[in-house]
């Protein structure tokens, strides 16, 4: 373990203070909890009343002050609910509220060797030289982040599973033990990444989930691992996904994986929860026929109704992989029989990575007006932490980490305006720059969008690292996304005439994304391919808007920056330059999108901008 105590920032909550003593369970973090609100407001008394409220809470007002009703984690999520009244509004106010879902996850793709795949925010905050490493005061610091939003379920590991990972499971149990000690005092509870061929690591020649000797090998490992964490949430598994083996290297089907892993896990009361981020990546471009879209609904659906019941299937929230703009995955909107969390992505990847500001609650806000709040069990995020001292690299950035669990206890709270309220609780509730901060942010996604692959096209990302425009990256590839430009059109029909993924949605969305005119125009190159003469709704060409967005983008990139130094005199010093670094990268970055998008399509399309800017020969 590290001894150097790492520094850190607190976003949205009251600095704790040096002094304080670490707490050693839920109750003892909300007593501190109500002692840091009392030195912060000397008027607010509280008192906890333990009664079974399962992880809710009811915040009573009396006149004697709040009693907060409740029982372990869900004191502590009151207690910060009570917080939250105090910084925001002033004074308390009786409410009630309980999570929506019972698993609210975030997955950490760390690796032990201290890196962390798609991050974007330093090295890991767990490990380092391919052993733990992580400190223990920020450790506490990041379990009361949790707690503060309500994230219930982190894994450590990544999903892609590399050595000495899969000894989690048995040499470093120990120490995996510690951490879940750690955090189960902020009500979070740890879920382990495995590798679906770790029998065949320890010396099986199968990891065939219906050869007997590997489930044994399995039940072996579980009962092992629930002796030291009694509460762990249970295993995630990458099969059968990018080189990953899997059940199908045996001939098997993810059922027959995941139920094998459900019943070793059933007695300990843990789940499976199984990735279908399954597709085909050694794909030929020239092959029309194959669609990258339809790969997960392809694989999955066949099997609604076949898993145990505490498998639990996690499905990224489009069809494809996180790109600016997709539609819901159609697999969420279509499984009956089988439990199902939504996988969204706060390291953002393929959105900026933590240098340009990309804001989420509008991308969740469009899930949920498409997915009803029912179909879900469970609610998951792929973590945009690392060891960086702001945590997300962007400080503007922990405000994805917030809404993300505001939304994870209760979507209904995408409603609200979140960006103001994390600006007001990191800023203060009377900051001048508050409201500033929270329109850069509800800003942020369009201009991102406007500048980047236009109209739901995706992909023209520079090749792995995915930042920065590479048009063509992925054109001639075996990762299987195209766009197919040609001097006339551009993008893949996609609807029952071309590659037929509008089949696989329910008969009210189907009508809208078939018909280009119907369409949403932010997807309108997801579902059709185009001619560039197109006419847009206001009148505009396909081409002109194209070549506009990309202006206008640009333009907004530095009206943030512009923003920004406007309110240089209510920031931090020191966060003021962070972001103002970033920032200055985002406008190059902008700009070289700009530059670069437009003369592709003006190569191809040989069409003149009609309000004659500069577009690069
Ligand atoms: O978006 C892609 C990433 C991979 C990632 C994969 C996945 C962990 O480029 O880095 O691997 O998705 O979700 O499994």
């Amino acid at each position: 373990m590290l001894s150097k105590p790492m520094e850190y920032i607190e976003t949205w909550l009251f600095p704790r203070p040096e002094d304080f003593p670490l707490p050693t369970s839920p109750e003892e973090a909300a007593q501190e909890e109500a002692e840091l609100l009392r030195r912060r407001f000397p008027q607010a008394r509280v008192r906890f009343f333990q009664e079974d409220l399962g992880e809710g809470y009811h915040i009573e007002i009396t006149t004697e002050g709040a009693i907060i009703h409740g029982q372990g984690a869900g004191l502590l999520y009151g207690i910060h609910r009570l917080a939250r009244q105090w910084a925001l509004e002033g004074a308390p106010s009786s409410v009630s509220s309980a999570p929506k879902y019972a698993l609210r996850m975030l997955n950490h793709w760390d690796n032990m060797d201290g890196t962390v795949e798609r991050g974007y925010a330093g090295r890991s905050l767990f490990f380092e030289d391919n052993a733990f490493a992580w400190d223990e005061k920020r450790m506490h610091a990041y379990g009361r982040m949790l707690a503060s939003v309500g994230i219930n379920v982190i894994s450590l590991n990544n999903v892609n599973v590399h050595p000495p990972a899969q000894h989690l499971l048995d040499d470093l149990l120990p120490e995996v033990k510690r951490l879940a000690d750690l955090f189960r005092v902020y009500g979070v509870r740890l879920l382990l990444t495995v590798d679906f061929g770790a029998p065949v690591f320890d010396g099986l020649s199968t990891a065939d989930p219906l050869v007997p000797d590997v489930a044994a090998w399995w039940e072996k490992r579980v009962q092992r691992v629930y002796e030291a964490i009694p509460d762990l949430a249970g295993f995630l598994v990458k099969a059968d996904s990018e080189f990953r083996g899997g059940p199908h290297s045996y001939g098997r089907t993810h059922a027959d994986g995941a139920n094998m892993l459900a019943k070793a896990l059933a007695p300990y009361g843990g789940v499976v929860v199984w990735r279908c981020f399954v597709y085909n990546c050694q794909q030929d471009w020239r092959d029309g026929t194959v669609d990258r879209p339809c790969a997960a609904y392809d694989h999955f659906i066949g099997l609604d109704g076949s898993f145990e019941s505490n498998v639990m299937l996690q499905i990224k929230n489009g069809p494809v992989d996180f790109q600016v703009r997709e539609p819901v995955s159609p697999l969420l909107l279509a499984l009956k029989n089988t439990s199902m969390a939504m996988e969204v992505q706060l390291a953002q990847e393929y959105t900026g990575q933590q240098i340009d500001l990309y804001y989420m609650q509008e991308v969740w806000q469009e899930i949920f007006e498409v997915l009803s709040l029912s179909r879900l069990d469970a609610i998951c995020a792929v973590s945009n932490l690392g060891r960086d001292k702001n945590w997300t690299g962007h400080d503007l950035a922990t405000a994805n980490l917030y809404a993300y669990g505001r939304m994870a206890w209760d979507p209904a709270a995408l409603t609200e305006d979140l960006a103001l309220e994390w600006a007001r609780l990191t800023l203060g509730a009377d900051s001048p720059a508050a409201e500033t901060v929270a329109d850069m942010l509800r800003r942020s996604r369009g201009i991102y969008q406007r500048y980047t692959a236009p109209l739901g096209l995706g992909w023209m990302v520079r090749l792995h690292t995915h930042y920065g425009p590479s048009p063509e990256g992925y054109e001639y590839d075996k990762w299987g996304t195209y766009l197919r430009a040609d001097r006339n059109a551009v993008g893949v029909d996609r609807t029952a005439k071309g590659t037929g993924f509008t089949k696989q949605y329910p008969p009210r969305l189907r009508a809208l994304y078939e018909d280009p005119n119907a369409c949403p125009e932010t997807l309108l190159l997801f579902f059709h391919r185009l001619p560039y003469d197109f006419p847009m709704k206001d009148g505009r060409t396909l081409i002109q808007r194209i070549y506009d967005d990309h202006f206008q983008g640009a333009e907004e990139a530095e009206a943030l920056l512009v923003s920004w130094e406007g309110i240089r005199p209510y920031i931090p010093p020191e966060m003021y330059l962070r972001v103002q670094e970033r920032l200055l990268r985002q406008v190059e970055n902008a700009r070289e999108w700009r530059d670069v998008i437009n003369t592709y399509f003006h190569r191809y399309s040989g069409v003149e901008d009609s309000r004659k800017r500069k577009i690069f020969p």
